[in-house]
């Protein structure tokens, strides 16, 4: 067996996998609509209508978040502006008994799988937990430092297996943390352990201000796998059909006990890194513009319009169910939180350090002396 035939079953395809063409039609334009040549199904057409309610919803909270962190209501908000197609597949490719390990990029996806909206907000408010409950959502934290999320979900997948569950674990993770130590250790147990465990890169280009091409000389992101013995694939992550389809598959494989898959979405961060980074001083405009046009939220509903499967009334309902769902987000992100600011001592040790106990007596004494 050559070497190319043993690497065979765990390449990627050259060229990133598509289903729909950046102006909206099935892609290859041959009037194709069915399974892509590399073996992968078309997701059924209810499961589009689906997603692209989701993409519109979860394009108006990231936009409802932004406007937050300019009203003083949250402390920093990374937005995932441009990455919906990928953020809203990785979740509908999941079972709600499946468990998902995001990053702070990806909030959009946690509205998607379910969860409240301000509890998802509340780690990036300033609160000193993330908001909802992991084990009843099966959501880990979205996490900050880059990709010790993917080393957590090999421990949960392999946690998963051992107990006889047929679930798997799926972490995101960023171009930049695919350059994280972690990330190796990651995939390399995985693939040894052939943990029920899928990683999902989305390639948006930028690590904050460093490019992709001062980020990895690799081909394409997805080849990282390749190395370890990970199957290993490439999508248009603006093209939801495709990222659909190919993560269903990779949660399959990883179900059916085929071992770990890894997905590279080819995406684009829109906005700054976060509302505190001005990404004008390291890309320029017409980049922006050439992505703007690349739009997979618009690219979805051309294509859900032109097979007849969405009409403007079906627009129309889901822009107003958006704005219905901005609106209360935004009203109860405008109460004023009840913080108690002692429960910043309780969690950290089981029994208080001297120091702390120092630290809390004098926060008490500072709380109930008489204002200046
Ligand atoms: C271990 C670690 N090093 C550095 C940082 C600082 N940092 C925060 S975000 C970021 C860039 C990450 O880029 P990428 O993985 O591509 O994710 P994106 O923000 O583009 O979604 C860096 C370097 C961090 N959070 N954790
Ligand atoms: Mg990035």
């Amino acid at each position: 067996m050559s070497h190319r035939q043993v690497a065979d079953g765990l390449l990627p395809e050259p060229v990133p996998v598509r289903f729909v063409a950046e102006d909206g039609t099935a892609a290859p334009p041959a009037g194709y609509q069915g399974d892509h040549p590399a073996g992968y199904g078309a997701p059924a057409d209810d499961l589009l209508v689906e997603a692209y309610r989701h993409m519109v919803l979860g394009r108006r909270f990231d936009r409802q978040a932004t406007a937050l962190t300019k009203q003083g209501r949250l402390a920093v908000y990374p937005s995932s502006r441009g990455q919906e197609a990928c953020q809203i597949a990785g979740v509908l490719a999941l079972r709600a008994d499946d468990w998902l390990f995001p990053t702070y990029r990806d909030c959009v996806a946690l509205v998607a799988r379910g969860l409240d909206p301000v509890e998802v907000l509340t780690l990036l408010r300033g609160d000193w937990h993330c908001g909802y409950d992991p084990a009843a959502t099966r959501v880990a934290p979205q996490c900050t430092p880059l990709a010790t999320q993917t080393i957590h979900a090999v421990g949960m997948a392999e946690a998963l297996r051992r107990r006889g569950e047929d679930a798997v674990a799926m972490a995101f993770v960023g171009d930049g943390g695919t350059s994280e130590g972690d990330f190796h250790e990651a995939l390399n147990y995985a693939a040894v352990l052939r943990s029920p465990v899928v990683f999902f890169v989305q390639n948006n280009k930028y690590a904050i201000s460093v490019p992709l091409a001062r980020q990895s000389a690799a081909p394409a992101l997805a080849y990282k796998g390749v190395g370890y013995g990970i199957r290993s694939e490439q999508v248009d992550g603006n093209d939801l059909v495709a990222v659909l389809s190919v993560l269903t598959e990779a949660v399959r494989h990883a179900r059916e006990g085929g071992g770990p898959f890894l997905v590279e979405a080819h995406t684009y961060r829109i906005e700054s890194h976060t509302n505190a980074d001005d990404a004008t001083r390291y890309r320029d405009a017409g980049e922006v513009a050439r992505w703007e046009a690349a739009d997979p939220l618009a690219r979805l509903e051309t294509y859900l319009r032109g097979r007849g499967l969405l009409d403007t009334a079906g627009v129309e309902a889901a822009h107003e169910a958006a704005e219905e769902y901005a609106a209360r987000v935004r009203d109860r992100m405008n109460a004023e939180p009840e913080t108690d600011p002692f429960e910043l001592f309780d969690h950290v040790f089981a029994a208080p350090t001297p120091q702390l106990r120092e630290q809390r007596a004098l926060l008490a004494a500072e709380l109930s002396a008489p204002e200046e």
